[in-house]
């Protein structure tokens, strides 16, 4: 048993959406480190761009496709031409996601429309288009960034709670469907992460005082916390694990 290895990416070409910041930046540069050839992806141009120059200035294979998840008529073509110029993808990371705070009776029918489609209908759609070549490869990993919005709700968070909730789901019903291809289809839950979606949060001292007294381990987390899980799911380590999320939350979906 090889266990120095078992862990490394060496060579395959990981698609994470929404990775030009955030979450998403953090997890690619995890996958890159262990050798993965990274592409990335968000809606903005120019912000894309620097994050791409930044992981190939760290010595990093990264590349940069610009194209908006919710739109099929952009993603499928876009799809292609990665798997075109850069190589068949491996390991999808579905990660783009936005969040959009209001109590849910005030929730406009625009509002949850945008939620829904990013953070839910998007990730199907990139998810069927790289699927096609995975199951023709007989081979693929397909990872989606939940949260513990997966799991229960909070308040003033009703368009995103649902939709990470039929993120749930979704991994479930994909790994029924495509396991007998050799993919593996799973999530992780980031407990709380300080990035632009949740700076307001962490700035906010009564949040803070209760997020404190809700995390057992009584801390934020570190964004390069969730990096053992992601490779645990995207390497060979994890070829027989199917269907689930792995919670890197400091212990809160434990506590009551
Ligand atoms: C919120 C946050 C959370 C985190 C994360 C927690 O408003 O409570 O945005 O949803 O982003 O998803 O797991």
């Amino acid at each position: 048993m090889k266990v120095d290895t078992l862990f490394r990416l060496d060579g395959r070409v990981a698609l994470i959406t929404g990775s030009s910041q955030g979450l998403g930046k953090v997890l690619s540069r995890g996958l890159a480190a262990a050798g993965a050839r990274v592409v990335l992806n968000g809606r903005d141009q120019e912000k894309l761009a620097k994050t791409t120059e930044e992981f190939r200035s760290q010595g990093y294979d990264a590349y940069g496709y610009a194209f908006d998840i919710t739109r099929k008529e952009e993603t499928d073509p876009a799809i292609e031409r990665i798997e075109a110029e850069v190589g068949p993808i491996e390991i999808l990371v579905n990660n783009a996601g936005i969040q959009r705070r209001a109590p849910l009776h005030e929730v406009s029918d625009e509002t949850w429309n945008e939620v829904l489609a990013t953070n839910l209908t998007g990730a199907f759609i990139v998810s069927r288009k790289v699927a096609q070549g995975m199951i023709q490869r007989q081979r693929g990993k397909i990872i989606f960034t939940c949260s513990l919005m997966s799991e229960l709700g909070r308040t003033t968070t009703g368009p995103y709670t649902a939709a990470k909730g039929g993120v749930r789901m979704l991994i479930r019903a994909m790994c029924v469907d495509w396991a007998r291809y050799n993919i593996q289809i799973n999530g992780i839950g980031p407990g709380y992460f300080i990035t632009e979606m949740t700076r307001p949060l962490a700035e906010n001292p009564e949040f803070n005082a209760w997020l404190m007294g809700r995390t057992p381990a009584r801390r934020w987390g570190d964004p390069e916390e969730l990096i053992g899980a992601l490779l645990l799911l995207a390497s060979d380590a994890g070829n027989f694990i199917n269907g689930q999320i792995i919670y890197v939350d400091g212990g809160i979906l434990a506590a009551l």
